[in-house]
């Protein structure tokens, strides 16, 4: 073999038996192979040597390049084979590791309030109805015996999609199309999210959810009416709970009355949530005739008695919770309480 043929296989050798990684051998390969590599220089090189040498050199150097060629080609597999038998062994999932938990999801608060509502008065023997939040003027005002001028329909109070439509503002819209489509005996309830133009603060929100409910039948009574609501407050605030009715005025119950239940955090004795022991839970009264009337009910053979109250009030109450948007952020560290 010529002697530099020979120094460069040597070096290549020895380079070779001493790299460790697969980037140092794709290292030693440009070096030795490569377009500007020692072998691939002295083969390029040969023209420059006499013609007897050329022959001798050249062919030393042809097959120095085979043979090399076929080490690095070894030693790469090999080495390539061992990072990739190591990699998988660095990056083996540790099985004894304790695992994580996935966090749990759990019911709104609100979805919470809505739902114990409802069963207490489907086990009363009430029906769950739901009605557009989109209505017309006429079911939500003009049936119920919601006068023209009554601030409730100003457009600083009602959010209108034109001068016909709007966004509804109570549930009742629901339970008089309900009326129009049966006879009594009635008894539903109407829970659903209801709209007023109202700026948020600690205890408004333009948006927010009610249940109502609605009695007709003959001879229904105030008595039953109280009689329903105090059996609903024992289930809901406690089989102690009492309540009282103060007189009130809505144009679509006649006589009107706000219900207030002794407040269960205080026992009565007055809080800073209650004041004077008592806490306002809801609206109710007897329908109004006129009412009755516009669906058709004759307000000579039935009468009836509807009631309404604001889940997020409810909420509110029941949990402590001092500020309505609260319900509406979707901030984890208030929803999680609730789990
Ligand atoms: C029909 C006839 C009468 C529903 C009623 C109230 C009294 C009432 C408020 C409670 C808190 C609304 O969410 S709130 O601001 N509601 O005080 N609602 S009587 O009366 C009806 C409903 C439907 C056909």
């Amino acid at each position: 073999m010529h002697p530099r043929v020979d120094a460069i296989l040597r070096e290549a050798r020895d380079q070779l038996a001493a790299s460790r990684t697969s980037t140092e051998i794709e290292h030693l390969k440009t070096q030795v192979l490569g377009r500007q590599g020692t072998l691939t220089q002295l083969l390029r090189s040969l023209g420059t040597l006499p013609a007897a040498e050329r022959r001798e050199v050249g062919a030393a150097a042809n097959e120095a390049k085979r043979a090399l060629e076929a080490m690095v080609e070894e030693r790469l597999r090999e080495t390539a084979e061992r990072e990739r038998r190591a990699r998988r062994e660095r990056e083996r999932p540790d099985l004894t590791l304790p695992g994580r938990r996935p966090a749990l999801g759990a019911l709104h608060p609100l979805t919470r309030v809505h739902d114990e509502i409802v069963a207490i008065f489907l086990g009363l023997g009430f029906s769950l109805v739901d009605g557009p939040e989109i209505e017309t003027d006429y079911y939500n005002f003009e049936a119920l015996n919601i006068p023209r001028d009554h601030p409730a329909r100003d457009m600083q109070d009602t959010f209108y999609l034109s001068e016909d439509v709007l966004l509804r503002t109570h549930t009742s819209p629901g339970q008089v199309h309900v009326m129009e489509g049966m006879r009594p005996p009635v008894r539903i309830i109407v829970p659903g999210r209801v709209y007023r133009r109202d700026v948020a603060d600690a205890s408004h929100s333009p948006v927010f959810h009610q249940v109502e409910g609605l009695a007709v039948d003959r001879d229904i009574s105030m008595g039953d009416l109280k009689g329903t609501l105090e059996l609903f407050a024992r289930e809901m605030y406690g089989p102690r709970s009492r309540i009282r009715f103060r007189p009130s005025f809505f144009p679509f119950t006649e006589p009107s009355a706000e219900v207030d239940v002794l407040c269960f955090l205080c026992d009565g004795k007055g809080c800073r949530a209650c004041g004077n022991g008592w806490l306002e839970i809801l609206g109710c009264g007897m329908v109004h005739p006129r009412v009755l009337a516009n669906v058709g009910y004759d307000p000579e053979d039935f009468t009836g008695w509807a009631f309404g109250m604001g889940i997020e009030r409810v909420a509110m109450l029941k949990y402590g919770v001092e500020d309505i948007r609260l319900f509406y952020d979707n901030d984890l560290r208030f929803l999680s309480q609730f789990v």
